[in-house]
């Protein structure tokens, strides 16, 4: 029988208000600040609701005008909101100056992302690099937020006489950020040596934005069963498998972590061990979730990243994806039409995977005459 002591409560999700300033994000502001929601429920938090800013410059001290921010601390308390999420980077100073106001814990996009991505590690790599990128965000942060700590910390270990508080914190953030640094260079060592033994066969890596379905289809081509979910951000890290045609020509398929937009650059920078795979690749898949409104943007945001990361541009094929939710046939075409070289599939509903396998194994074939020529 249970003791009652022994009966575990889940946590209650935090009850999240989220805010946004339309002019932001341009046109593309509507789908941003929907994709914060999203955001937010993959943190395991609960929206209440929103508040947005129609116009109007940013406030340099709280981001939102006055109004707004009253508005917001009257929602806020009303609705017994454990947190704000704001759809923008905050400055270190601006977050305090909220978090005052309001007296509620205030968090950004950037913030929420990382949140997210240490959730969903789960190997040793991803890890770290999500470490590396959460404390490379709060570094710059630190500086002056413990000004009403501010002591002489002193005594054995620290650096003598004279190193406040806010010294002490920031240099034990760049100790472990040296730490943290050093052990990713010997995964990508690692990696690297692996990477080596695989540099004659043709690669292609699937990248693409959160949730366009790049695992789906990665599992569909080479019967892997990778992690696939209905939320952002389900794969963190790289997996690698072998695709073999009847006359034993062979690709190798890599799966990936997915792009955002506004994705914080600290995670893109330590998150290239993992992206290792895709910037080496002969050949990238950029998966597109065509049944989504927004697919263009999205697409924009992908090639965004990707020109961050690779040192030149690199063969691309589109893949539009999810073609089972279009609104009819004709879409389809018109996207063939719009975008030519591209496919057209669905990986759930397993239609137009043939053509793209043959896709893939003419390109390797036509890489292996090239080669031995
Ligand atoms: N209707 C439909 N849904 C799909 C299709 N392909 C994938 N999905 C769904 O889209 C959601 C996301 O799929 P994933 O394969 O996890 O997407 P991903 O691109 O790997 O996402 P991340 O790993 O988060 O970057 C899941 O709910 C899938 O079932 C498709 O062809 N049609
Ligand atoms: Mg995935």
């Amino acid at each position: 029988m249970k003791r009652p002591h022994e009966i575990v409560n889940p946590p209650r999700p935090e009850r999240a208000l989220l805010v946004g300033h339309a002019g932001r994000d341009g046109r593309g502001f509507p789908g941003s600040f929907e994709e914060l929601a999203l955001l937010a429920d993959t943190a395991g938090a609960r929206v209440l609701g929103s508040l947005v800013q129609r116009r109007g410059p940013i406030h340099p001290a709280t981001f939102i005008g006055k109004g707004k921010l009253q508005e917001l601390a009257e929602q806020a308390r009303d609705r017994d909101a454990d947190l704000v999420i704001f759809n923008d980077d905050l400055s270190a100073p601006q977050v305090r100056n909220l978090e005052q106001e309001l007296a509620v814990k205030v968090v950004d996009r950037s913030e929420l992302i990382l949140d997210i991505f240490a959730r969903r590690a789960r190997t040793r790599e991803a890890r770290l690099q999500v470490e590396l990128a959460q404390l490379e965000y709060t570094l710059p942060r630190l500086t002056g937020m413990w000004k009403h700590l501010e002591r002489q910390a002193g005594g054995i270990g620290t650096r003598g006489p004279g190193e406040t508080q806010l010294e002490v914190d920031r240099r034990r953030v760049r100790e472990r950020i040296a730490v943290l640094r050093r052990d990713l260079r010997a995964v990508e060592r690692e990696r690297e040596t692996q990477r080596r033994k695989r540099r004659r066969e043709f690669r292609v890596a699937l990248v693409g934005y959160t949730n366009a379905g790049k695992s789906t289809l990665f599992n569909a081509l080479t019967r892997a069963r990778v992690f696939v979910e209905d939320r952002l951000f389900a794969t963190l890290d790289a997996t690698t498998r072998q695709m073999v045609s009847p006359e034993r020509q062979v690709v190798l398929l890599t799966d990936t972590v997915g792009f955002i937009r506004k994705l914080p650059h600290h995670l893109v920078a330590s998150f290239h061990s993992t992206l290792a795979e895709a910037i080496e690749a002969d050949l990238l898949l950029q998966i597109v979730d065509a049944a989504d409104r927004d697919f263009r943007r999205q697409m924009a945001a992908v090639e965004g990243v990707l020109e961050q990361i690779l040192e030149g541009p690199r063969p691309t094929t589109l893949v539009f994806n999810k073609a089972d939710v279009l609104a009819d046939a004709e879409s389809g075409h018109g996207l063939r039409v719009e975008y030519p070289g591209s496919f057209v599939v669905s990986a759930l509903g397993r239609e137009g995977l043939d053509d793209l396998r043959a896709f893939l194994f003419q390109q390797a074939a036509e890489r292996g005459l090239r080669c031995a020529s």
